[in-house]
């Protein structure tokens, strides 16, 4: 089905405020503010927000590190204060199940992340098995990168999910670069979508930098997975442009990496492109594009504000009864 304008926009809307989000991040970061670090997602929005921007809420979502997952759970609900307030040690970002790395909150249908990448999987299909079971057509997505894909737990994970026609959809996030090893000297096939096809899964590839076109072959995903008609694969072609992790050496091999690829990529940017698709369609002008942008600056200052205004937890006691929870 075509989108609306208003979904158009949406989309539109929603990578904005992940880039704005992932900026606030790196800023804490390189001025000394926090002593963390972060995956920076840079360029890889259109990859969760085209996922994920018309989940339902009861939906299940399991997400990767990249990004520390915003282009995923602030899209499905999760507030830009409570993960910045994760980031900047803060109570409600440990406290209340909830947490911005790790990613939980029950109510949103974010079960949490795994630090063991790959451990994902297994827990999806076990959701997977129960959105069935409970018969509400709920659909399980997990968004990881393309290098944990190699891990066991996906391959159990399929053989069980295809069998038993479950409604689980697997996206790769494939951004090229494993850590500071490139994709082609873990994997031996161009395309992870064909890993699909030797369990019977229909799979895609899909120009991850189009957020139209990652929204239109997940929706078609999720339309089939709600239809009881078992799992896909979907990779999305992105790439990583700040290294693994911000502040640290980008390197490849051991070698500083080319800026000219990075450059490259940088022309194909998500919120670029989607920009002037929008315009040229006459759904938006660049008046509401800077509307947008002031709308979502303000958004991220506000939480960055509330965020910092956040105490500091004191009693370890309290986190532990608060952070954790059961179903
Ligand atoms: C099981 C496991 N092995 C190794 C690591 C260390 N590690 C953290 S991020 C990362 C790279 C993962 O690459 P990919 O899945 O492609 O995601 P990307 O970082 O490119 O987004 C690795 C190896 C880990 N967290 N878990």
């Amino acid at each position: 089905m075509d989108l609306t304008k208003e979904q158009k926009i949406r989309l539109y809307t929603n990578l904005v405020r992940v880039r704005k989000l992932d900026e606030t991040m790196v800023k804490a970061l390189l001025t000394g503010k926090i002593s963390t670090f972060f995956h920076s997602g840079e360029g890889q929005e259109a990859v969760g927000v085209g996922a994920c921007s018309f989940l339902r809420e009861d939906d299940y979502l399991f997400p990767s590190h990249r990004g520390h997952a915003i282009s995923k759970t602030l899209i499905k609900g999760l507030p830009a204060r409570i993960i910045l307030a994760e980031h900047y040690g803060r109570i409600t970002g440990c406290c209340d199940g909830v947490s911005g790395f790790h990613t939980c909150d029950m109510k949103l249908g974010i079960p949490g992340m795994s630090g063991t990448l790959g451990g994902h999987f297994p827990l999806a299909v076990g959701m997977g098995l129960a959105a069935q079971l409970r018969g509400k057509k709920q659909v399980v997505m997990v968004i990881e990168g393309e290098g944990t894909y190699a891990r066991g737990t996906f391959h159990e994970s399929m053989i069980m999910a295809a069998t038993w026609k479950l409604p689980n959809l697997f996206i790769v996030e494939n951004n090229q670069i494993m850590g500071n090893t490139p994709v082609k000297i873990i994997h031996p096939k161009d395309d992870f979508a064909d890993l699909g096809f030797g369990y019977g899964v229909p799979a895609k590839v899909v120009d991850g930098q189009d957020v139209f076109a990652v929204h239109k072959e997940v929706q078609t995903a999720i339309d089939r997975a709600r239809a009881d008609e078992g799992p896909s694969l979907i990779e999305c072609k992105t790439y990583r442009i700040q290294p693994h992790a911000v502040g640290l050496p980008d390197t490849l091999l051991g070698r500083p990496r080319t800026q000219e690829e990075i450059e490259v990529w940088r022309k194909r940017d998500p919120i670029k492109l989607a920009q002037k698709r929008l315009l040229k369609e006459g759904v938006l002008t660049q008046v509401d594009i800077e509307k947008i942008d002031g709308g979502a600056a303000n958004e991220m200052e506000e939480a960055d504000r509330l965020a910092w205004a956040d105490p500091m937890p004191t009693d370890p006691k309290e986190i532990l009864k608060k952070a954790l929870y059961a179903e």
